[in-house]
């Protein structure tokens, strides 16, 4: 499976850091929503679920988590522990996020509105789906 992860602008002084993320320049798609999660608590598991439509790029802007990817063939782990960098995650790719350190912040662009009917929280079903999808 082909892991999308995007290397956002950085602009590091004396200051401190800061980072950048322009639509269709840095990440593929338009941002129609921005969400985030925190606290999540040590052992949690959550996701467990594909999206049909929805394109979203996943930033750990602090501490870290691992996003566990299921294409229905493939199966990936990805860690997320650099605030500078996103991880690409398009239609059909059934998901789950764990390993959240205590002081995870996870920050979700998304290209779509929050929408429940493009999710597939079911794997059977998923799988059915994505390979009706390749024909
Ligand atoms: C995803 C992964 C990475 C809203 O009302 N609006 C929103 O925009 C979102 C994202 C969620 N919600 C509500 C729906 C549920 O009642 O917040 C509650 C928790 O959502 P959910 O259980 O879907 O959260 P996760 O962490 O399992 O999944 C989330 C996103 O929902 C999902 O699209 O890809 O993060």
């Amino acid at each position: 499976m082909e892991i999308k992860k995007y290397k956002f602008p950085h602009h590091d002084d004396s200051r401190g850091a800061l980072v950048a993320i322009e639509e269709m320049k840095d990440i593929p798609f338009h941002v129609k929503r921005i969400y985030y999660m925190y606290g999540v608590k040590e052992g949690v598991e959550r996701g467990f679920h594909a999206h049909k439509k929805l394109e979203q790029i996943l930033i750990c802007i602090h501490g870290s988590c691992r996003i566990k990817l299921d294409d229905g063939y493939e199966k990936a782990e990805v860690l997320l522990d650099n605030p500078g960098e996103g991880l690409y995650i398009g239609s059909n790719l059934f998901h789950v996020m764990d390993k959240f350190s205590s002081n995870a912040v996870l920050l979700v662009l998304a290209s779509e509105l929050y929408d429940e009917s493009d999710y597939i929280r079911d794997y059977d079903e998923f799988l059915e789906y994505v390979r009706k999808c390749k024909g």
